[in-house]
Order: structure tokens, then C-alpha cells, then sequence
């Protein structure tokens, strides 16, 4: 076939390409080869195979965490795609617009009432995308070529607009079937607000902002996924107030800059942050979700009279609503109108506690998780990123303090155990000049530690800490029962397996604190992956698991109401 042949894959290589993805990754099968053998003819992409659908789509999910942009999973039909769908769940719900491509069945098919390998043996060809569509914000199948550069321009322009996954399905005998070359066109980021509601809202929220005693500023989840960063950054530097993230939004606001206060948390945040969110006369959320999980099973005591949420696409204030304003534009404008009020801020430093330095024991003391965080925030530089898992290292990573540049990310929307191997695989890919550190109990490991391979195969330097601590430790503290014990594994010779004859992984594994500085050093100087298992007593867990349990617990055990 000659170069200037477009074909309907690759039309989607070069769109994916023109929108800044460079690597996707993927399983094959026998509905999405050939469509695969479209992808390879450009080299500009790189394919990265993964162990299991699952895997691939939190590595998607990690990829586009690390570029800022969009990603791309290839599946083969049903098997293939309804192995994804838990990790296409995950995207939507933290705001991430990866694409999913899936292989489908022949054209032919459907008229001839052929019963199809890979489904329910019924009829019915449509159901993985109709289940995809509940977890996207576009799902479409493409069965004629003619049709496929504006079906998939659409698609592509949907994930970017909304920032939120999309799924495409290409019947297997139409990938490479000749359609128009990509035509030069722009794929826009969010729209832009509606001028009168916006220049509305910013009014309103200065005067009110302006006219009060000690205003807070508190930073959410939405402003990462709606390029806000900046210009909340901005509004902190003009306004001069106290600055708080909530921790689905840790390291989105600099954690050095001299108005952080630290975590908003209800009674698990930082120490004297709640208490200044919560007396503060009127506090502007910058993007918030309020979950029981972030507000630590609605623990958090924001009275919503003192509330103005500036979400992704409006703006609330008690009993108002301006719609169709964007969070960027909307902080940006109102930045300029504020007067600067230290209030908050002056009151916070006269509470500050200082965080008492923590001494290492002698070499032979058994690992605690106070110990084990002490030295995981020695380690921290500008270009580390903490992938913090669900479980208590949520706790115990929440309590980094990230030096200017370096990040930190979770699925706190979706907590889904196993995300963080995949997007540590994704991750390091997306942003090869970071070292990610993952932090990953034993439990989540178990779901998705072959994808460890991956990490191995492709060269990648993650250090993985694998807390080994004999269960499913988050749910002793929320609900225990017999179920939270697993089966013990030895983590730490999982590598020697993966690495078979050609992979240059090293692994340690550590129950004394000696133990795991002579672990630590090796890895920070090993050219390549490292994971170093931890042993930690059962009962070990940071205190503000054992509150937050406790408030999820009960909200989660609310009695069902009577009629
Ligand atoms: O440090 P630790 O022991 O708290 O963490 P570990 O060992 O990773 O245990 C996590 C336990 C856990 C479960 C079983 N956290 N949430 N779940 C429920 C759950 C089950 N399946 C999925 C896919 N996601 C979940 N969150
Ligand atoms: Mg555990």
C-alpha cells in the first residue's frame, strides 16, 4: 500500500498523533489486528502491550494524569472491552479523556445473523458499547469508512471538550479500509463562559469576598482537569489569603507557597487547617467535589451559607446560581477585583503546630509506617511523583509535604484497589524526566502486580513500596470481618519472576528500619525499576485512617429510613 493511502486507522493514528498522544496501549485480539497493523504503520506512536485489558486502561488513565492530555487504550471486542470498562469508569470519574478503541465484528455479521466467538451467543452486537456509554461521554461504533473522520473527529473532540473518556468501535473489515485524509482542523479545549454570567458572578463574588473579615481560599479536584492551576495560583498571590487543598486536590496548589495552610480534611487534615476553614467567615471552594470519602463521611463542617463553590462550569452561591462560567476565567477575572486580606492566614500561623522530627531508631527496630513516611519524604525532589493507592497509604501520603514541582495523584473519586500499578505504568511512560514513587498496600497489589511485567519490559524506574501488612487494612477500619485477611505473598520475589531472562528490575524486602535504608539507597541509585516490599505489624496505621473509617463506617451504616 502506497504512504499516501489513508485508511480508516490510520486516520485515527494521525488524530491521535495531531492531539499530542504518543504512546497507547492495548491487548490485541483477533477483532482489532488489523486495526492494530494500521496503528504500527505510524511511527511516530508507540504501542505498549500490556498483560490484561484492566492494567491497560489504568495505565491510560496514568498516562493522561502525567501529560495533561488525552490517551488512548486499544481492546479487542467484548473480552477485550469489558475487561476495560472498570478503568474507563475510573477516567470518567476523575476527569480524564482517555480514548478507548475496540475492535468490533465484521459488517457482515450483523445481516447474515451470524452468532459470534467473544459474546453472549445471542444476536445482539451492540451491548459493550451500549454499557460503554454509560461511562463515557460518547460511545460509537464505526462500520462505514465513509463516515469514520467525522464519527471519529467527533469522538475525539467530545473526550477533549468534556475531559471525559470516549469509545470507539471500529468493525474489524473497516480498519483498514480507505477513507479521506485527516483535513486540517483545531481540536478546542473547554468552551469559553457566557460573557454577562460571567462578568455576573465575578461582580457578585468580589463584593461579597471583599466585604468579609477572614475569608479562605481552598482548592479542589476539578481544577487540575479544567487547566485552573494557574490561575488559582494567581488569586492566592493577589488576594493574600489563607490557602487550604482539598485531598482529592494535593499538590495542585504549591505546598510551599507561603499561604498553604495544608489539607482540608474535616478531622483528618492537617493539623489547625479545619479549624481556620471552618471558622473563616466565607470560604471560596475552587473546584470541589464533596464526597463522603473527601469531606471524610461529611465530617467537614463548611456551613454552605459561607460557601462559594466555583465549579468546572458555574459558579454557586448560597441561593444563586450563574451558569455557563468557566472555573480558569472565572478565578482570572476575580483575581484582579480582590483586596488583599491576610486575616486568615495570620490567624493560621499563631495555631501552626510544628511537626515534630521523628529520630530513627537503632538499625534492628521493626518498620513502622511513621518511620517507613519519615524516610519516603527524605526522598522527595522536584520531579517525584507519589501515586498514593488506595488504602492507608491515602493517610500516610496525604501527610507528605511535596517540595515545590514534585506531585501527587489518586483516584479518590473512583477508588478502584489495583489503579495504582497500572497508572505507575502509564505514568512513567507519560513523563519519562519524573521518578514516580508508588505507594501500594498488599491488597491492591494482589488485583493488578502482573503489570509489573510491563514496567520491566519497557525499562521504566518507578520504586514501588508494597506495604505488606497482611490485609485489606482501610476496611478493618471502616467494617471488620474474616474477608480483610489475604493470602500473604513474597512481593518481593515477584521480580525475578517478571524479570525472566532480560529485565534489570530489583526488588528488597524490608522489616527493620536498616533494612529499608540500605533498601532506599540501592533503589535511588538502580537504573531501572525497584520495589521494595515493606513488613508492617497488622495494626500499624496512620491515626486519621482510624477517624476517617470511623466516619465512613457510620455514614455508610445509616439505618434505612423509615416511611
Ligand atoms: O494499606 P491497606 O492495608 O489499607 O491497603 P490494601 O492492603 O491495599 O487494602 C485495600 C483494601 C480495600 C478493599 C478490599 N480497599 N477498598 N476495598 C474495596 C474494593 C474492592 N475492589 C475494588 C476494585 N476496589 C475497592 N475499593
Ligand atoms: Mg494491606
Amino acid at each position: 500500500m502506497s504512504k499516501s493511502v489513508t485508511t480508516v486507522g490510520s486516520y485515527l493514528a494521525s488524530r491521535l498523533e495531531e492531539i499530542g498522544v504518543q504512546h497507547y496501549f492495548g491487548v490485541p485480539g483477533d477483532f482489532n489486528l488489523v486495526l492494530l497493523d494500521q496503528m504500527l504503520e505510524n511511527e511516530r506512536l508507540q504501542m505498549i502491550s500490556c498483560c490484561n485489558e484492566l492494567n491497560a486502561g489504568y495505565a491510560a488513565d496514568g498516562y493522561a494524569r502525567a501529560t495533561g492530555g488525552p490517551s488512548a487504550v486499544f481492546v479487542t471486542y467484548s473480552v477485550g472491552g469489558l475487561s476495560l470498562l472498570n478503568a474507563i469508569a475510573g477516567a470518567y470519574a476523575e476527569d480524564l479523556p482517555v480514548i478507548a478503541v475496540s475492535g468490533g465484528p465484521n459488517t457482515n455479521s450483523e445481516a447474515e445473523f451470524e452468532t459470534l466467538h467473544h459474546t453472549l451467543g445471542v444476536l445482539d452486537y451492540d451491548y459493550p458499547r451500549a454499557m460503554f456509554a454509560k461511562v463515557t461521554a460518547e460511545a460509537i461504533t464505526i462500520r462505514d469508512p465513509r463516515e469514520a473522520p467525522q464519527q471519529i473527529d467527533h469522538a475525539i473532540q467530545t473526550a477533549l471538550r468534556f475531559r471525559k473518556p470516549v469509545y470507539i468501535e471500529i468493525a474489524c473489515n473497516i480498519a483498514s479500509a480507505i477513507t479521506s485524509e485527516p483535513t486540517a482542523r483545531s481540536f478546542g479545549g473547554p468552551t469559553s463562559s457566557d460573557p454577562l454570567s460571567l462578568k455576573c458572578a465575578v461582580e457578585k463574588a468580589a463584593e461579597l469576598l471583599n466585604a468579609a473579615i477572614k475569608p479562605v481560599l481552598v482548592s479542589g479536584v476539578k481544577l487540575r482537569a479544567f487547566a485552573a492551576e494557574s490561575q488559582f495560583h494567581k488569586l492566592a498571590d493577589q488576594s493574600g489569603y489563607a490557602v487550604a487543598s482539598m485531598p482529592n486536590a494535593k499538590s495542585f496548589f504549591d505546598e510551599q507557597h507561603p499561604h498553604y495552610m495544608g489539607t482540608y480534611w474535616g478531622p483528618v487534615g492537617s493539623p489547625g487547617c479545619g479549624e481556620i476553614v471552618e471558622s473563616a467567615d466565607l470560604c471560596l471552594f475552587a473546584g470541589p467535589m464533596f464526597t463522603d470519602y473527601s469531606t471524610a463521611g461529611h465530617a467537614t463542617l463548611v456551613d454552605p451559607k459561607k460557601m462559594i463553590q466555583a465549579l468546572a462550569n458555574s459558579v454557586v452561591f448560597p441561593g444563586q446560581t450563574f451558569s455557563n462560567v468557566k472555573l480558569a476565567e472565572f478565578l482570572e477575572h476575580l483575581a484582579v477585583e480582590l483586596k488583599p486580606n491576610n486575616t486568615a492566614l495570620a490567624a493560621y500561623k499563631r495555631i501552626q503546630e510544628d511537626a515534630t522530627a521523628l529520630t530513627p531508631g537503632v538499625p534492628e527496630t521493626p518498620l513502622s509506617t511513621r518511620q517507613l513516611f519519615a524516610r519516603i519524604q527524605q526522598m522527595l525532589t522536584p520531579d517525584s511523583t507519589v501515586l498514593a493507592e488506595t488504602g492507608d497509604s491515602w493517610f500516610n501520603g496525604m501527610q507528605l509535604e511535596l517540595p515545590t514541582g514534585s506531585r501527587f495523584e489518586v483516584q479518590m473519586q473512583y477508588g478502584s484497589i489495583g489503579w495504582s500499578v497500572g497508572a505507575t505504568l502509564g505514568y512513567s511512560i507519560g513523563a519519562p524526566d519524573r521518578r514516580p514513587i508508588a505507594l501500594i498496600g498488599d491488597g491492591s497489589f494482589q488485583l493488578t502486580a502482573q503489570e509489573v511485567s510491563t514496567i520491566i519490559r519497557y525499562g521504566l524506574k518507578p520504586i514501588i513500596f508494597v506495604m505488606n501488612n497482611g490485609g485489606y487494612t482501610i476496611e478493618v477500619e471502616i467494617h471488620d470481618g474474616p474477608y480483610n485477611t489475604i493470602k500473604n505473598w513474597n512481593y518481593a520475589d515477584l521480580v525475578n519472576v517478571f524479570n525472566a531472562d532480560d529485565g534489570n528490575g530489583c526488588s528488597f524486602k524490608a522489616a527493620t528500619e536498616g533494612e529499608l535504608d540500605d533498601a532506599i539507597k540501592a533503589a535511588v541509585s538502580h537504573d531501572g525499576p525497584v520495589l521494595i516490599e515493606v513488613l508492617i505489624d497488622r495494626d500499624d496505621c496512620n491515626k486519621n485512617l482510624l477517624v476517617w473509617g470511623g466516619h465512613v463506617g457510620k455514614n455508610n451504616g445509616r439505618p434505612p429510613r423509615s416511611r
